[in-house]
């Protein structure tokens, strides 16, 4: 029986998605719907609904870590990381109720401009 939060699924295995890393504490996969050539999602396998549930105390590390390992895989994938772009959308301008760190590059590739 699958969770109702599809990221957890992800995590779960039983969705499917494009990894590109994962350890004990993250999963990092390819956007369902990638506004760049490179558009990953950078997530914690552990549930946090979204940004206003993170401590600047408790979660910094955790965040540094979705980072960093988000920058490994942009390189890994031949993307441009001086040209990258990261961030959370903030509720209620999110559609997906679990934390998920967006990684873009090379931003110049963006499909939308404002
Ligand atoms: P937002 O909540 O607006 O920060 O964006 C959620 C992102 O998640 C959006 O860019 C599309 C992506 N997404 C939604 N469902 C899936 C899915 O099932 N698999 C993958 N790989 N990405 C998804």
């Amino acid at each position: 029986m699958g969770s109702t939060c599809i990221f957890c699924n992800i995590v779960a295995k039983q969705s499917p998605a494009d990894v590109k890393f994962e350890n004990e504490e993250i999963i990092i996969f390819k956007d369902i719907s990638p506004v760049a050539t490179h558009h990953y999602l950078s997530i914690p396998k552990n549930h946090i609904d979204n940004i206003k549930s993170l401590n600047t105390v408790y979660h910094e590390e955790l965040l540094q870590r979705l980072i960093d390992e988000g920058k490994r895989v942009i390189v890994e994938q031949d993307g441009d990381l001086t040209d990258s772009l990261l961030g959370f959308h903030l509720p209620p301008f999110n559609t997906v109720g679990h934390l998920h760190l967006h990684l873009i590059s090379p931003a110049s590739s963006l499909s939308f401009k404002h």
